[in-house]
């Protein structure tokens, strides 16, 4: 009889039981950390979807509230899906969330806190003249959801951003303004559209500084911003992003470079990995990015476990003005406070298909930093055929993977390798990618 140990986390952030999916509404107010999230309160599978709602004061420890939303109206009696808030300059907070009716049509809902003055927001009141959007003409009425954060245009009104698909395959985001976020008007054109992307999911839209370590407040306009266009592509089930640049005149983002474009190009994460969702912390001037993590775990597992998915520590984003192509992701650094000492391995040599142990002594969690240098780096030499995390670990690529391999026992028959995977890629350039491999591991799960 196999023994099975259903690990919970220590520090992402994961509901007390049960299922857990998208990121919702993220927000700073009141000196707190807000996070909502697509909760099933019954059961450890996707079902009777509410918003779960937590706070923290520091992104990484959180208290738990009870549900912000239920599904208990017409237009969100098949789940309350997931939704944006949008902060307004008179401090008002304005939430507007999927509803799945009572015949499963995706509309868009506004929602409010009854009590501004409360730091923890418990009590959250819909608009009586729900749904505030329904599907437009020529859109099917089960593929448009997820509305993002508003952002306010040079007209003085607000813009919303909502996904779905036209003729099943082409990806895109439809946009509507609004003034007062009970009427909307649906803007000709679309944001963006990519062909064979299919169903677009959680688009998330943001401008990012071209020179500058701060976040930007989603309504920054002007020079030196370029914009993030980001959809979780339902048929793949993969956060891809591009960026851009956004006309706020005619309400167009258009990619830098086509052949990366959203659903072609880069992803968010290279891991398990889904759904993810930025907002602007007012607070310290950043924004923060969440995504969801799903196990490899079986519905049964999940049932025999009583659980189902974390979020990942969230991470602040920039643009990389190094690469000028790329974001730069990073842990907050909130999550520093959780390192009670530390171990410093230094020159420490890994040949080619060796494993070199490091003695870390007992601990229960670590957070490991490791920077490797390649000492020999041959450009232009044959193209590496898989692309991206290639199969796994064990895949070999002209410089790699190397990296480190976590959760291991001594016989290395149980490991989860975390590995870089530097690529020559056709144009004789190198592309490196950070992976997970959680294929060769039966018990334990890592989360990075
Ligand atoms: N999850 C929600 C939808 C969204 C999907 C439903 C993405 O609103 O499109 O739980 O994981």
């Amino acid at each position: 009889n196999a023994m099975f140990y259903w690990q919970r986390t220590a520090y992402h952030f994961q509901p007390q039981k049960n299922w857990m999916n998208d990121p919702d509404g993220p927000l700073y107010h009141k000196g707190w950390y807000h996070l909502f999230y697509q909760y099933n309160p019954d059961s450890a599978i996707w079902g009777n979807i509410t918003w779960g709602h937590a706070v923290s004061k520091d992104l990484i420890h959180w208290f738990y509230l009870p549900l912000a939303m239920v599904p208990d109206q017409w237009y969100d009696i098949n789940g309350c899906w997931t939704g944006s808030a949008t902060l307004l300059p008179d401090g008002r907070i304005v939430m507007l969330y999927t509803g799945s009716t009572n015949d499963s049509v995706q509309v868009q809902n506004l929602a409010y806190p009854a009590n501004l003055s409360d730091p923890l927001l418990l009590q959250w009141l819909k608009y009586p003249g729900n749904p505030v959007v329904v599907p437009p003409t020529g859109i099917e009425d089960e593929e448009f959801r997820d509305p993002t954060t508003a952002w306010l245009g040079p007209d003085g009104s607000w813009r919303i951003a909502v996904g779905t698909r036209f003729n099943t395959t082409i990806g895109t985001a439809l946009v509507f303004q609004t003034t007062n976020f009970s009427d909307y008007e649906l803007l000709d054109g679309v944001l963006h559209a990519v062909p064979g992307t299919g169903m677009w999911e959680c688009v998330d839209f943001y401008p990012v500084a071209i020179n500058g370590s701060v976040g930007l407040d989603t309504t920054a306009l002007g020079p030196g911003i370029k914009h993030v266009l980001k959809a979780s592509l339902d048929d793949t089930k993969v956060d891809h992003y591009a960026i851009g640049t956004y006309d706020m005149i005619t309400d167009k983002w258009t990619p830098d470079n086509p052949e990366e474009d959203v659903g072609i190009g880069l992803k968010v994460d290279y891991g398990r990995y889904y759904a993810s969702k930025t907002f602007f912390d007012q607070s310290k001037q950043r924004r923060i990015l969440y995504g969801w993590v799903n196990e490899t775990d079986s519905e049964a597992d999940d049932l025999e476990k009583g659980w189902a998915s974390i979020q990942t520590i969230p991470r602040s984003v920039l643009y990389d003005n190094k690469t000028g192509t790329h974001l730069l992701q990073w842990p907050v650094e909130e999550v520093e406070s959780l390192r009670l000492n530390a171990t410093v391995f230094k020159d420490v040599v890994v040949e080619a298909g060796s494993v070199v142990p490091l003695d870390i002594g007992t601990a229960t969690q670590l957070d490991i930093l490791a920077e490797f240098e390649i000492e020999t780096l041959v450009l232009n030499s044959t193209e590496d055929e898989v692309s991206d995390c290639g199969d796994g670990a064990v895949d070999r690529s002209t410089y790699g993977p190397f990296g480190v391999l976590v959760i291991a026992d001594d016989s290395l028959s149980e490991l989860t390798p975390i590995y870089f995977r530097p690529l020559n890629t056709s144009d004789g350039s190198l592309e490196t990618y950070f992976c997970a491999d959680e294929t060769r591991f039966a018990l334990f799960y890592i989360c990075i």
